[in-house]
């Protein structure tokens, strides 16, 4: 028995190291994957105009489904507090696609201490869709905040 050249003892350990990595990222990959359309859930997330904080508190399914779907989110206010007297919608679109639910946006009904649900958001095919909450405040002026999430058929 001889011993690999050197050289080839390297390349032999690089592989190694490299097939490792590629191994665990590829178990990170199909974490996520199990979930393609799990939003994260009570994680805040700012409007695009950082007034107002949106969690999203449940999804039904969790994961999304190509379908029907029930959302609630709670908003507040940059310094924490529930907001109720909010005009809230959703609506999803798909970018690659150019084109969105219908309609476009539907309203999400307020359940007090800042949450607010809609019942029936109707991702109706697979693929990546952005779902898009529109805050109309009392004084009239409108933030948003936009959630990416990926349905398999
Ligand atoms: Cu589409």
């Amino acid at each position: 028995m001889t011993e690999p050249a050197p050289t080839l003892r390297r390349t032999i350990a690089a592989v190694t190291l490299a097939f490792g990595l590629v191994t665990a990222c590829g178990n990170d990959a199909s974490d996520s994957a199990a979930d393609p359309a799990a939003l994260e859930l009570g994680v805040a997330v700012d409007t695009t105009d950082h007034r107002f904080a949106v969690t999203v508190v449940e999804t039904t399914p969790n994961p999304l489904q190509v379908g029907p779907n029930a959302l609630s989110i709670r908003l507040a206010s940059d310094e924490g507090a529930a907001v109720d007297d909010l005009t809230v919608t959703v609506g999803g679109w798909m970018a690659a696609h150019g084109h969105g639910t219908n309609p476009a946006q539907m309203p999400m009904v307020r359940q007090g201490d800042g949450v607010y649900a809609a019942d029936s958001v109707t991702l109706f095919m697979p693929g990546t869709w952005t779902l898009t909450v529109r805050i109309t405040a009392a004084d009239g002026t409108e933030s948003e905040v936009a959630f990416d999430t990926t349905l398999e058929s």
